[in-house]
């Protein structure tokens, strides 16, 4: 049976959008905070819930391997999370099963590409605060089984350039291990577009009269590509990517946003976009390709 792609999402992961959600994991309470962007995962999920999944693969930057792209190996993780900026916001107690199978044909894939990539088998490893928060966010039941891959950290060894290769190589064998796999899988690229952050934080940290872009010009650079995003230009968004990346300091450095476009085959389609807020001056996008539009 051929697999599938179901669709493929902008997943941000400020940890601030769970902070302001209080759910269960999460200790800090808070009174609210950044509903633009959870109410576009709120419509989100919504339209999720439309499709049959059986696994969600996510790539994450703040999982960040030095030799290669590494693959979630063992099925069940559980622990806590403690965001290493942010530990006043974001601490999760997590649990969460892992699609092995499928991590091993991504795995698998990749390497006949001529990638390097490797199954992370111990059971002790502390699973990255981007998987968690975009998986939380996109399916807050964590009744799907997930594959998280590192985000292998080309933009800073070499270019953004020698990362853009990379990630649509691995896109193109993920794209493969899935439809080999029989499953119908959403892809989510983790990450914020534009990455300034504010140097403090207010004191109350979900008070949103002190919410904006740090820049302006990070914001037309948002807008830019957004705009790209909504009218199905992914391939020129690619093209760009270099100067995006570098001027607008942005999070795609990881790798994620790439990869997901070459899985996707580079939809034509545009974007549905959910929403765009700042969070600590950094722009995010919630935004999907789904059913039909997710595939070439
Ligand atoms: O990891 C992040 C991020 N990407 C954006 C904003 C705030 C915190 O954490
Ligand atoms: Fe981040």
């Amino acid at each position: 049976m051929s697999g599938q792609i179901v669709g493929g999402a902008l997943a941000p992961h400020p940890p601030h959008l769970i902070y302001a959600e209080n759910p269960p994991q999460n200790e800090p309470t808070a009174e609210c905070g950044w509903e633009t962007l959870r109410w576009g995962y709120e419509r989100l999920r919504r339209d999720l819930a439309q499709h049959e999944i059986d696994a969600i693969v996510v790539l994450s930057p703040h999982w960040q391997t030095y030799i290669g792209w590494h693959m979630l190996g063992v099925p069940h993780f559980a622990s806590k999370s403690v965001d290493p900026i942010f530990p006043n916001l974001f601490r999760y107690s997590y649990e969460l099963d892992v699609d092995v199978e499928l991590a091993r044909g991504i795995c698998q894939a990749g390497a006949e590409a001529g990638l390097v990539t490797k199954m992370m088998e111990n059971p002790d490893f502390r699973v990255d605060y981007g998987t968690i928060v975009s998986c939380h966010l996109v399916n807050p039941t964590w009744d799907i089984p997930i594959v998280s891959i590192s985000s292998c950290r080309s933009t800073a060894f070499y270019s953004v350039e020698v990362m853009q290769e990379q990630a649509i190589a691995l896109g193109q064998a993920t794209r493969k291990a899935i439809l080999e796999s029989g499953k119908k899988v959403l892809l989510l690229a983790s990450n914020s577009l534009s990455h300034r952050h504010f140097v403090t934080e207010s004191a109350v940290p979900e008070d949103m009269s002190k919410e904006h872009i740090t820049h302006h010009g990070q914001y037309l650079w948002d807008m830019r590509v957004i705009e790209m995003m909504k009218q199905g230009r992914t391939r020129e968004i690619v093209d760009i990517m270099p100067e995006f990346t570098t001027q607008a300091i942005t999070e795609t450095d990881a790798g994620a946003f790439t990869w997901m476009l070459s899985a996707m085959d580079f939809p034509t389609a545009g974007a549905e976009v959910y929403g765009y807020g700042t969070v600590i001056g950094t722009g995010n996008v919630v935004a999907a390709w789904l059913g039909e539009a997710a595939n070439g």
